[in-house]
């Protein structure tokens, strides 16, 4: 009986830990949008925070000088002139040249922390100007947060039928003793 209540034990926690990976390769992460301003000698948010496999929508603009964006380990560099609303993008492994953009699209598919910093001499403090992207490997979260609802689920079966086990024993023992 108490290999039985392993099993089931078990077997729980693997489902509820299994549903969340599923749903997540299922759903293909969502969409995230972020307008970041640049000025000297600073970007506004200095820090975004997206889940792997999110698409990301980035709009810049300059507050006062032309500054740059340069993304790590996403082949991204733009140039962001003041009063304009559109910003220039290329791709540094695909060539100098630049593009008329007004967002700058890309999927998350690496976790890990990526640096950006302006790719544009705009003072003094330029090699200062810095901030960094962040994205979370979503999958382990989930199936930690599932395994914990499946412990919990199996805990709540397990007293319920060591309950009834036990009263079952007692009836047992008041037979024994009529
Ligand atoms: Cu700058």
């Amino acid at each position: 009986m108490k290999f039985k209540l392993l099993l089931i034990y078990v077997l729980i926690v693997l489902l509820c830990a299994l549903i969340p990976t599923l749903a997540a390769s299922s759903s293909g992460g969502k969409t995230k949008e972020f307008y970041i301003k640049a000025r000297q000698y600073a970007y506004e948010p200095a820090k975004i925070t997206v889940n792997k496999g999110d698409k990301v929508h980035i709009k810049l603009a300059s507050l006062d000088v032309i500054h740059g964006f340069f993304l790590e380990g996403h082949d991204i560099d733009a140039l962001i002139e003041p009063g304009v609303q559109k910003f220039k993008l290329r791709h540094p492994s695909q060539g100098r040249e630049f593009t008329d953009v007004d967002e700058i699209v890309f999927t998350a598919d690496y976790p890990g922390k990526f640096r950006f910093r302006c790719s544009h001499t705009c003072g003094t403090m330029h090699p200062f100007m810095l901030g960094e992207m962040i994205v979370n490997p979503n999958y382990p979260f989930l199936a930690g947060s599932g395994g914990a609802v499946g412990m919990l689920i199996s805990a709540i079966i397990a007293m319920f039928v060591s309950g009834r086990e036990d009263k079952s024993a007692v009836t047992a023992k008041e037979l024994q003793h009529e």
